[in-house]
């Protein structure tokens, strides 16, 4: 079934994506990471977001800024997949750039059903993408 495999889903986003937003907990960055995931996206530009930053005294990174450094000379749009384990903050993170709420969220796992395409400043598209879980399938 579809909703089962959020890695279908995003194979063909995957495709038009300059640069993948990783985001992981604060609290356990690398027990956040999802080695499928890492596997899914390793011929892409990847950069990493730490969420739950509030609670870690961890200071937030300025991801805008970031990946807009990425590409001085980019014509057109930027866009970027945002991508992680179920419920680590992927969501929340769109909105919070976005200043406004543009994408579900909610204290369980797999709030995010489908990818959703969110322009969260002028010319930067972020895709927000359903939660890979562990030991969810390459062939997806
Ligand atoms: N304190 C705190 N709570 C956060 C942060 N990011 C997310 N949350 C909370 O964590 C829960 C999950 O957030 P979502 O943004 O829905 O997570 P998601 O990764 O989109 O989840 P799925 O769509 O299910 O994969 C919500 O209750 C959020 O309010 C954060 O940086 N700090
Ligand atoms: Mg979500």
């Amino acid at each position: 079934m579809r909703g089962h495999r959020p890695l279908d889903t995003m194979r063909d986003y995957l495709k038009v994506t300059d640069v993948v937003i990783y985001v992981l907990d604060a609290r356990n960055p690398e027990e956040s990471k999802n080695p499928v995931l890492d596997d899914f996206i390793k011929n892409k530009k990847i950069v990493y977001y730490y969420s739950f930053c509030d609670l870690t005294g961890r200071k937030p990174k300025r991801i805008l800024d970031e990946i807009v450094a990425l590409f001085p000379n980019k014509v057109g749009f930027v866009k970027a997949m945002v991508v992680g384990v179920p419920n680590v903050g992927k969501s929340t993170l769109i909105n919070k750039l976005a200043k406004r709420k543009k994408t579900k969220t909610a204290n369980y796992a797999g709030t995010t059903k489908v990818p959703q395409w969110v322009e969260v400043a002028p010319k930067i598209y972020l895709l927000d993408t359903p939660g890979v879980y562990l030991g969810q399938s390459t062939k997806g």
